[in-house]
């Protein structure tokens, strides 16, 4: 023991050298869950924005980001998030629809034609009505969403060009309503499965396929499963950074201030990696083999419309919030 204390105290001096001030556990300790890579920006501009709300407190404040699903699948993080076990959690507004409904109202098939539409609707006044409803859920979601993007289908079986190309097919959805009507009214037979186990359900074939954005298929490695990619585009999804509230209670209100300045800069700058990476996943995933296909996007939105998909919903979120939607993408139904 003694060779091995000396080696460590060895190690540990330069260390100790450059330190400006004596090391102290931190007052709050927080834990932050996320269901996607390590490697996905959403994961590294979480780090950043944990590393520069410790320095802003002074090491009051720690953040420990665990990624991937960690701490569990999301509708278990979700339960823990409500309990207090995770402090934050970046959830699918779609999937924490489970809890509050008007969540998913981002997610109506079709409704969103770019991201200029996305960010002025989520940072304006629709965003603004899904955050006061989250609050009366006792969740606290901070203003700025991340980006998770616009979902494509993939396939293992066979190219989906059509709505005829879905008929029977076995696509694995989230755990959530909006998404398990979406494609049963496109004719499919949707599996709700959570992130954690999607690799698998697909390697497997529980599911010949999955819908995410590029990105996402890419950093998940999704197309080492998958054969077919169509550029649907049929959603915009992205991502609230949710707290439990007596968790963000507890702090002091000078590091409230600089935690939700920090996650929000940080979804910001997430928001312009994504954007990068947009410009060249295409590239990527081709010379990865996966096979790209044009779909005939008209034809899915009618086939959404003669299900009666948009009345079905605008009458489940009802008319202040479909107006909402309306005012900021034009008429859908
Ligand atoms: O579960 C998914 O497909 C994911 C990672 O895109 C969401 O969080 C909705």
């Amino acid at each position: 023991t003694l060779a091995r204390r000396s080696l460590l105290a060895g190690a540990a001096l330069p260390l100790f050298a450059i330190r400006t001030r004596p090391a102290r556990a931190a007052d709050f300790t927080l834990k932050l869950a996320n269901n996607i890579p390590a490697t996905h920006p959403m994961t590294i501009r979480q780090q950043e924005a944990a590393n520069r709300i410790k320095a802003a407190t002074n090491g009051a404040v720690e953040i420990q980001v665990f990624p991937n699903n960690q701490l569990g699948g999301d509708t278990d993080t979700l339960a823990q998030l409500r309990e207090g076990a995770v402090d934050l959690f970046t959830l699918s507004g779609l999937i924490l629809a489970t809890l509050v409904p008007p969540a998913s109202i981002n997610g109506v098939g079709f409704a969103f034609k770019d991201y200029d539409t996305v960010w002025k609707a989520m940072d304006g006044k629709l965003g603004a009505y899904v955050r006061g409803q989250i609050s009366k859920r006792g969740l606290i979601a901070m203003d700025k969403m991340w980006d998770n993007g616009f979902r494509q289908i993939t396939s293992s079986t066979h190219p989906i060009r059509t709505p005829a190309d879905l008929k029977g097919f076995k696509i694995r959805v989230p755990v959530s309503p909006l998404w398990t009507s979406m494609f049963t009214a496109l004719g499919a037979s949707p599996i709700s499965i959570n992130f954690a186990e999607v690799y698998s359900a697909l390697q497997t074939k529980i599911a010949e396929g999955q819908e995410n954005p590029l990105t996402l298929i890419e950093i998940a490695r999704l197309y080492e499963v998958q054969k077919y990619v169509s550029l649907t585009s049929h959603m915009w999804d992205g991502f609230w950074m949710l707290a439990n509230r007596r968790s963000f209670s507890r702090l002091p209100a000078d590091a409230q201030a600089i935690l939700t300045r920090e996650m929000n800069k940080s979804a910001l700058d997430e928001r312009a990696d994504i954007a990068k990476l947009n410009g060249t996943v295409t590239n990527d995933l081709k010379s990865k083999g996966l096979e790209f296909v044009e779909a005939d996007k008209p034809a899915f939105r009618q086939a959404l419309k003669s299900a009666g998909f948009y009345a079905e919903w605008k009458k489940k979120y009802g008319d202040q919030a479909w107006g909402i939607l309306e005012s900021e993408v034009g008429p859908l139904s």
